[in-house]
């Protein structure tokens, strides 16, 4: 398993671990056929479909772990919310609400009540699966985003503004939604995942006192609330090159970088007991082969001999990117 191996920075192996952020998606032609059969909220509510698509990248790449096939919004429906997965759009969340006063009435409860499908899909994925199943949920922050923007932002104008005029509120937002993320988090490990990554995609947009305040209080917090589960736990944010040093104060079993600076850079900042994840850009993937191939040997020679180091891209796997690309990366990366 030399997945878990490096999370715990003792892989001994010629090559590091590979797996990829979104491989079980848009990209794989057997993934396209399933959603031609079935709307996306089916594909993400059948345990035997979440099973399946868990498994289709293993088919195409040799993979060193995989991921349950779900999404970080579904969380919100543990709220009350409804989340719509509209093709080709992204996805929104139905609220009802006239203002931000009624984000007041929004309250977790001490149970789970609708994300069973979740965990039978983890069991159903694991009797089948020979390397270990990573479970997941987004940041506290990345999941308020799509409640305030009422779907995809690029500036997140709305989510900046209301923090800002309404913290407290936001606070109350964020705490609700952290104590059914760690619940579920929990429910995921007792299915049987032998790992978390936790999704801040948005973090990185914003500024130094507000990205403390509001995304890394909060994974701190899942952070230690799963403590006695004994399951490492990976952290990823859009944005992780610029807060390596407020990253590791919270002391993930590992960081998941993006592209924007060298991985051995990143290393050299964080402490040799905490694994790194990363960080090839997935736009190489529009290259050709030589160039890939390049890009990966580069890494891999920067990264050598370092027991904590699992090859990841920086974000996640483009939908329309070529299958061979994916092929090739993962092949050199794995060559010995
Ligand atoms: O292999 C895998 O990784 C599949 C499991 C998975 C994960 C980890 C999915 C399935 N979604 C996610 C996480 C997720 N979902 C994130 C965090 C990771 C990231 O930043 O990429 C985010 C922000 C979402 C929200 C979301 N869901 C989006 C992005 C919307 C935006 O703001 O641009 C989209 C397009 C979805 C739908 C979705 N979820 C997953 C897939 C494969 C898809 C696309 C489905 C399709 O088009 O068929």
């Amino acid at each position: 398993m030399i997945f878990l191996d490096a999370l715990q920075t003792r892989n001994q192996a010629p090559y590091p671990p590979v797996w990829l952020m979104r491989q079980a998606g848009r990209v794989l032609p057997s993934y396209r056929e399933l959603r031609k059969k079935h709307s996306l909220y089916k594909m993400f509510t059948t345990p035997d479909l979440i099973a399946d698509v868990t498994l289709l990248p293993f088919k195409e790449l040799s993979l060193d772990a995989a991921i349950i096939f779900s999404d970080i919004l579904l969380i919100l429906e543990e709220l009350g919310l409804k989340v719509h997965f509209p093709d080709n759009q992204s996805p929104f969340i139905e609220t009802g609400w006239r203002s931000f006063e009624d984000i007041k009435k929004i309250e977790a409860k001490s149970y789970l009540s609708c994300l069973d499908f979740v965990f039978e899909g983890i069991k159903l994925a694991v009797t089948q699966l020979s390397v270990p199943l990573i479970g997941f949920a987004g940041g506290p922050f990345s999941v308020a985003t799509y409640l305030l923007e009422k779907g995809h932002s690029t500036d997140l104008k709305n989510t900046k503004r209301f923090l800002f005029e309404s913290p407290h509120l936001f606070h109350h937002l964020l705490k609700e939604i952290t104590k059914v993320t760690i619940l579920y988090l929990k429910q995921q490990i007792k299915s049987g995942v032998s790992a978390i990554q936790i999704f801040d995609s948005w973090a990185g947009l914003l500024p130094y006192g507000p990205f403390q305040e509001f995304s890394l209080g909060y994974l701190k917090m899942i952070i230690k609330a799963l403590k006695d589960d004994s399951v490492p736990i990976i952290v990823f944010c859009r944005g992780s090159c610029t807060f390596v040093e407020e990253l590791v104060s919270i002391n993930p079993s590992c960081i998941s970088f993006d592209s924007q600076k060298p991985l051995s850079l990143m290393r050299a900042k964080v402490p040799s007991h905490i694994a790194v994840q990363g960080n090839i850009d997935p736009y190489l993937l529009y290259g050709d082969p030589a160039l890939i191939k390049k890009h990966a040997r580069d890494l891999k020679e920067s990264m050598k001999g370092d027991k904590g180091f699992i090859f990841n891209l920086g974000h996640g796997v483009l939908p329309d990117l070529s299958l061979d690309s994916l092929k090739i990366l993962v092949d050199e990366m794995k060559k010995t």
